[in-house]
């Protein structure tokens, strides 16, 4: 009792700073939606004088054979640095940069600074950043489970041991010491700049490690099992313990997983923003690597086509709706095919939390690693089982399936 409104204190204590820093960014506050969580945050949410810098692919050297990726990204540091002294573009401090997908970096530039290296013909695009937040999470219930049971979504698509493959989770990062979770500690790595606990990938929010148990949470003797059970999960920590976070910090992730993954592995992305062609290239290329992507749909009740990196479609890409206990459309889900590729549970899932707990909250958020599972255990090749009902777009999406 008391464990349980403490608990709900302190969402409703992380769902006032969400809106603060909405309030702050946008001046204008956007309703919360009633029955989801998870992702997207719709909208103009560029952040003013923060740009994300693309090169065209044959500016610089490739690194071939250098694969230590603390060291392919101090000579891309270096590279940029002697880029702009070279062009004598002064004064830019590249905050992040990308040397995996693709080559570029994320800074603050002034319009002189702007105008300057949108004109040199190494340039691909030039590219706003975009604050990239969670929805406050609705919490239906808090849960700690005595004996191991079997939450429905797992019944419904299937499960099996996952033991030898590796999740890459693009979140709120994973609590790397959960008892009912196989965490990859040395691979999980924060992307976050700022902020106490910023440079350690363990979830201060809850999220990441909801979905990592959905994918992968152990079978043994307690709590939950996963689709793909005692699979190893990664953490690649993008938001914030407000799940707040950034584009160009999404795409150092997503860059991050192309250099240290493996053909064969899976990354989640439940999270998701306004439409952002550098995010959508960085998913493209890396998919091409033959990582496997489950991406959330979003919870808007939109077309996804307007939201990245929901949108973006490709061989080992699958953007996920979702559905109920009984096969129905979740109300909250973004729809459209494409990019949609599946449907699968994401109404009242139960699954892991932080501080050793479990959970039980709705979203596309909690679809989209029913599907990362699946495509690990199947290796990429998922099966469906029936379709949902009450698909809005009128064509209804496959449930995903071992
Ligand atoms: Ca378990
Ligand atoms: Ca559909």
């Amino acid at each position: 009792m008391n464990n349980k409104i403490r608990f709900l204190a302190m969402v409703v204590l992380s769902i006032g700073m969400v809106f603060l820093y909405k309030c702050r960014k946008d001046d204008e506050m956007q309703p919360a939606s009633s029955n989801n969580s998870g992702i997207i945050n719709p909208g103009d949410d560029n952040i003013k004088g923060k740009y994300i810098v693309i090169f065209k692919d044959d500016a610089f050297p490739d690194f071939k054979g250098i694969l230590d990726y603390e060291q392919r990204r101090a000579l891309m540091f270096d590279a940029v640095k002697k880029y702009l002294i070279n062009k004598n573009i002064p004064g830019i401090f590249p905050e992040r940069v990308y040397h995996t997908v693709m080559k570029g970096f994320a800074a603050r530039l002034n319009v002189m600074q702007f105008e300057m290296l949108q004109k040199n013909p190494e340039i691909s695009f030039i590219e706003e950043d975009k604050i990239i937040s969670l929805e406050p999470l609705i919490i239906s219930s808090i849960d700690i489970p005595r004996a191991q049971t079997k939450p429905y979504g797992i019944t419904r698509v299937g499960t099996g041991n996952g033991t030898g493959k590796t999740a890459w989770i693009i979140d709120t990062g994973i609590q790397l010491t959960h008892p009912d979770l196989n965490v990859d500690v040395p691979n999980s790595k924060s992307f976050l700049l700022s902020g106490t606990n910023s440079r350690s990938p363990n979830d201060e929010n809850g999220h990441g490690t909801h979905v990592s148990g959905t994918i992968a949470a152990k079978n043994n003797t307690v709590g939950v099992i996963g689709v793909a059970a005692n699979a190893k999960v990664a953490a690649v920590r993008v938001l914030d313990k407000n799940g707040s976070g950034t584009v160009s910090g999404v795409i150092n992730g997503v860059d991050y997983v192309a250099s240290k993954g493996k053909s064969g592995d899976a990354a989640n992305m439940s999270l998701g923003g306004a439409v952002s062609a550098s995010l959508d290239t960085a998913v493209a290329r890396a998919s091409r690597k033959g990582i496997f992507f489950a991406i959330a749909a979003g919870n808007s009740s939109a077309n996804a086509n307007n939201y990245s990196p929901a949108r973006v479609n490709g061989k080992n890409i699958y953007t996920v709706s979702a559905m109920d206990n009984n096969d129905r459309w979740a109300s909250f889900s973004n729809y459209g095919n494409p990019p949609v590729d599946f449907c699968a549970p994401g109404v009242n899932i139960l699954s892991t939390w932080i501080g050793g707990k479990y959970m039980t909250i709705s979203g596309t958020s909690m679809a989209a690693p029913h599907a990362a599972g699946v495509l690990l255990l199947t290796n990429g090749h998922p099966n469906t089982n029936g379709t949902v009902k009450n698909d809005p777009d009128g064509n209804p999406d496959p449930v995903v399936h071992l």
